[in-house]
């Protein structure tokens, strides 16, 4: 494999979080840079499209969950939001009739929201604060929102759902969190994504890299965002790096959160190939994302059918099982990659 020098991840939370982790640990092993660490960069494009104001705070889970997972701060079995957790504070918002009562800040995290939002008062970008905090969690990945505008993914609820009438657009984490996505949702909508650009460095990321790679996030809320920023699905396509994803379906269901009510929306199959096929092939007419696919062994009938789609696809264990599974599954990504 020629010397790999730069990798970018284009990543929303916990799947894209955990996977980056094992990509960095994969790195750390197979090109040390002597000093524990690796001599690859990498950077993290984040989704910004769950982020939200409440309580006067700035929330931006996505990249909380990853900037918490590789800085070792982040609650493993919730796999968002801070370990060693207390919800004091929150208690007393929801006293006084404050917030969303389904939707938890935690008194770690409200740190994180409280320091966020007094950067962003103080006229720091999204871009600038993110670095701030990082400062303190030394992840060893480059941290880039998608876009120093607010996105906010907005759902089109088909029916009508306890204050809200049938059509009501709600934001994304009351359909995900208040209602388990268990609400039949008629369409996404990313608002303020025309007057979106992507933040600074995320295009030279994409074009400067040598591998970019699409991990198991939901390909529709969280990858599917990053997408439609304005210029990075065309870098995409562009860039001179090999494209790689990995798909978040094993056996035609979502390996976590409800990736598969997501993809009903936009009339894609909850399929390992139903996602490769959707991110579609590169270099083909078709103008998709994507030169290799990584498929669950349980999905390994879908690597002919995908190489007829001009996909190259490989069959390997996706199990994020834990950190050195998740190093393998990286490594199997690059080395697709290089084929
Ligand atoms: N998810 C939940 O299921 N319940 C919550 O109360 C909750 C609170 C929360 C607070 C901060 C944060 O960064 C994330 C939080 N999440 C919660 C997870 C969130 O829904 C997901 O991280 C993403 O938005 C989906 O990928």
């Amino acid at each position: 494999m020629s010397e790999l020098q730069r990798v970018t991840v284009l990543a929303g939370g916990v799947g894209g979080a955990r996977f980056t982790r094992g990509l960095l640990a994969h790195l750390e092993d197979a090109y040390p840079d002597g000093t524990g660490g690796s001599r690859v960069a990498v950077t993290v494009v984040v989704n910004t499209g769950d982020d939200m104001t409440l309580n006067g705070l700035r929330v931006c889970p996505d990249l909380d969950t990853v900037m918490y997972t590789l800085g070792g701060g982040i609650s493993e079995e919730q796999g968002w939001g801070r370990d060693d957790e207390s919800r004091r504070v929150s208690g007393e918002i929801a006293a006084y009739g404050r917030g969303w009562d389904w939707f938890t800040l935690g008194d770690l995290d409200l740190g994180t929201h409280i320091v966020r939002t007094e950067l962003l008062r103080d006229g720091a970008t999204l871009s600038e604060a993110t670095e701030y905090l990082c400062r303190r969690w030394k992840p060893a990945a480059r941290l880039l929102p998608m876009s120093d505008q607010p996105v906010e993914t907005q759902v089109r609820v088909g029916e009508a759902v306890d204050e809200h009438p049938a059509g009501a657009l709600i934001h994304f984490e009351e359909w995900w969190v208040r209602y388990r996505a268990h609400v039949p949702a008629t369409e996404f909508v990313q608002r303020g994504l025309e007057q979106a650009t992507a933040a600074p460095g995320v295009i030279e990321a994409i074009l400067d890299a040598d591998v970019v790679i699409l991990p198991p996030s939901n390909p529709v809320v969280s990858v599917g965002t990053i997408l439609n920023v304005p210029g990075i699905r065309d870098a995409v396509r562009q860039t001179a790096a090999h494209v790689v994803g990995v798909s978040p379906i094993i056996g035609g269901a979502a390996v976590r959160g409800m990736a598969d009510a997501c993809l009903t929306v936009i009339g894609v199959e909850t399929s390992a190939q139903g996602v490769g096929l959707h991110y579609g092939a590169r270099r083909t007419k078709s103008a998709g994302l994507i030169d290799g696919w990584l498929v669950d062994e349980t999905d390994a009938d879908a690597v002919p059918h995908l190489a007829e789609a001009g996909i190259r696809a490989r069959a390997v264990p996706l199990w994020m099982r834990d950190v050195p599974a998740t190093a393998r599954m990286a490594a199997d990504a690059l080395e697709l990659a290089f084929e």
